[in-house]
């Protein structure tokens, strides 16, 4: 097991037997019984399991809101920390050049001044987390598309935002619970694409379906639908382009992708994940609403949050876009994708 692994996913040691009685006392040096040894101890609870893994990712999402901790949020807490009344108009900009967008940054400020129960501070921390936690799920788990069939997904975006990096991380992820993972290369558009997803597959062991290039990508997610079905796979993970010679195309692509699922699994309920490109703000929010309007999206993935100090755009993804952001991505490293957890992130920004 390279990278990671989960403690969900670890078989869980037998309970200690009692010991079988001896008629002769045991010799001196026994050995004590091999105990698994995980990262935490060999003393093993799923509750610390847990606790270490939750502790391990709110450290990496620190690392990964670095800049985001030391622009959006730290010029936050200077705005506040300097007095017994809050610079309003000073909060507002700042909200908005995190990229909280300019209608949700006035309304979050007119709702935190109202406040009599909490200082600014708390008022506007109150208030950004009511906006990413109303919807009040945990983390993603993957479902099955119908009884009996593998969960599926499809992960779209615009070309660059990093849907094949994401799956490669997802995939990993995934494995690493103890599910079984097939990849479907669905972005025919470029060879080096199939490559790409071909080089994730091997990397986090899960197994990959690809036609050549410029294939139908529709009959490669029927193909790989297939053999997730044949094979009993927990979870069908398929990459698309995200370039196409138009955009109609492209949207007309996902659609045939949609109706080649249900007519391979009539009914699925098939997941759609928006890659979007946190360096591109309000512009990458603009292009996820595009498909959601087209296609229709259940999650979002929020990417290169590491490399951008506008973290703030997550709060106008789930404000403006209605969709919850799933997972967001502090790196380009296997293990640099992290569940979104609101409470976490706020937490990051402020503290
Ligand atoms: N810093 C950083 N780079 C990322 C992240 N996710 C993807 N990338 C990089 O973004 C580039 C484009 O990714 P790719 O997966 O090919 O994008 P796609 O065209 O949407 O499939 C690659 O260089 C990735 O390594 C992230 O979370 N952080
Ligand atoms: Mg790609």
């Amino acid at each position: 097991m390279p990278f990671f692994r989960r403690p969900g996913a670890e078989p869980k040691p037998e309970p200690a037997q009692p010991e079988p009685a001896q008629s002769e006392p045991a010799p001196a040096q026994v050995q004590p019984p091999v105990q698994p040894q995980y990262a935490w101890g060999a003393d093993w609870s799923a509750e610390k399991a847990d606790a270490a893994r939750r502790e391990a990712e709110r450290e990496q999402l620190e690392q990964g809101l670095e800049k985001s901790r030391t622009g959006f949020g730290a010029r936050l807490r200077t705005a506040f920390g300097r007095g017994e009344t809050a610079d309003w108009d000073e909060i507002e900009e700042i909200l908005i050049t995190g990229d909280v967008g300019a209608a949700l940054s006035m309304s979050i400020v007119e709702k935190a001044r109202k406040r009599r129960d909490l200082d600014p501070e708390a008022a506007v921390r109150a208030e950004l987390e009511a906006i990413v936690s109303g919807r009040g799920a945990g983390p993603w788990v993957p479902q099955p598309a119908a009884p009996g069939a593998p969960a599926i997904l499809l992960v779209v975006g615009v070309n660059g935002t990093g849907k094949t990096t994401t799956i490669g991380k997802l995939a990993a992820r995934e494995k690493a619970e103890g599910r079984r993972v097939i990849l479907a290369a669905a972005d025919t558009f470029r060879a080096a694409a199939i490559e790409q997803l071909r080089i994730w597959a091997e990397r986090s062991g899960t197994e990959l379906v690809a036609h050549k290039q410029d294939a139908d990508p529709a009959a490669v997610v029927y193909d790989a639908l297939d053999a997730a079905i044949a094979r009993g796979a927990d979870l069908l993970i398929a990459d698309t382009a995200g370039r196409l010679h138009t955009k109609a195309n492209l949207m007309d692509e996902l659609s045939k992708i949609r109706r080649m699922i249900d007519k391979r699994l009539p009914g699925a309920k098939v997941e759609t994940f928006f890659v979007l490109d946190a360096t591109t703000g309000q512009n990458g929010l603009a292009q996820a609403k595009a498909f959601h309007a087209a296609v229709g999206l259940t999650g979002v993935v929020l990417t290169k949050l590491d490399s951008t100090a506008k973290g703030g755009i997550v709060f106008a993804i789930e404000r403006d876009l209605g969709v919850p952001v799933r997972f967001v991505g502090v790196g380009e490293r296997v293990e640099d994708l992290l569940p979104f957890d609101p409470q976490a992130f706020v937490a990051a920004l402020f503290d």
